[in-house]
């Protein structure tokens, strides 16, 4: 489960990088710089270039053309990248990471805020960020209720969901064994950094992160 958590953060990054790069038309010139923000306040605030968001702004725009999206344009991504299993949970988890306020639509402003987190963060903003996609009720706690739902949803887009129980079962344990250093059943926010951190295999895989092209 060293791995295994972290198989969820690169499944991330690859439909972030899918719905980003497959959809860029270089000849696209339509959608350019019609940001609510100012580009240098992006550029200063996620650390990708001024290219880079033009970029990523032509992609998204051409994935979401009404400016924000929904989980209905993010799971055929999943069912792309996953055509044997069913990605309707994982779907909804990484839509609710993303959509911060919670009002069913992702804007580009989030999308690029997440992306800016796992790409250009430090070791500290990247885990941070990983943690708080484990923690779907948002209190600063990972229950082994919110493990099992997420591995679960993890087995599903690969697996049968009827014969995947035992395995998801071994994968929280484990989980819990690694990062629960006081035992209380809860892994805290701290608990969490510090168990990835003592993890060579985890720190190898974090710096896998810092590329999206
Ligand atoms: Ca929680
Ligand atoms: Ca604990």
């Amino acid at each position: 489960m060293a791995s295994g958590c972290f198989d969820n953060l690169r499944l991330s990054t690859r439909v972030l990088n899918h719905l980003f790069t497959d959809s860029v038309q270089e000849d696209d010139k339509q959608s350019l710089y019609n940001f609510s923000e100012e580009l240098s306040t992006l550029t200063w605030r996620t650390g990708f270039s001024k290219d880079e968001i033009r970029k990523l702004y032509r992609a998204f725009k051409q994935f979401c053309p009404r400016g924000c999206a929904t989980t209905g344009d993010l799971k055929p991504a999943y069912a792309k990248l996953f055509p044997l299993g069913d990605p309707t949970r994982y779907t909804q988890i990484v839509f609710h990471s993303f959509d911060k306020d919670g009002d069913g639509f992702v804007s580009f402003s989030d999308l690029l805020d997440a992306t800016a987190s796992i790409v250009n963060g430090t070791v500290d903003q990247k885990l941070s960020w990983i943690f708080g996609f484990y923690d779907l009720d948002g209190d600063g706690c990972n229950t082994k209720r919110e493990m099992l739902v997420i591995i679960s949803a993890i087995y599903e887009m690969v697996q049968d969901a009827r014969t995947i129980r035992p395995a998801v079962n071994i994968q929280v344990d484990k989980f819990f064994q690694k990062m629960d250093a006081d035992r209380d059943g809860i892994v805290t926010r701290e608990e969490f950094m510090s168990g990835c951190k003592n993890d060579t295999i985890i720190n190898n895989q974090l710096s896998l992160f810092n590329k999206i092209w």
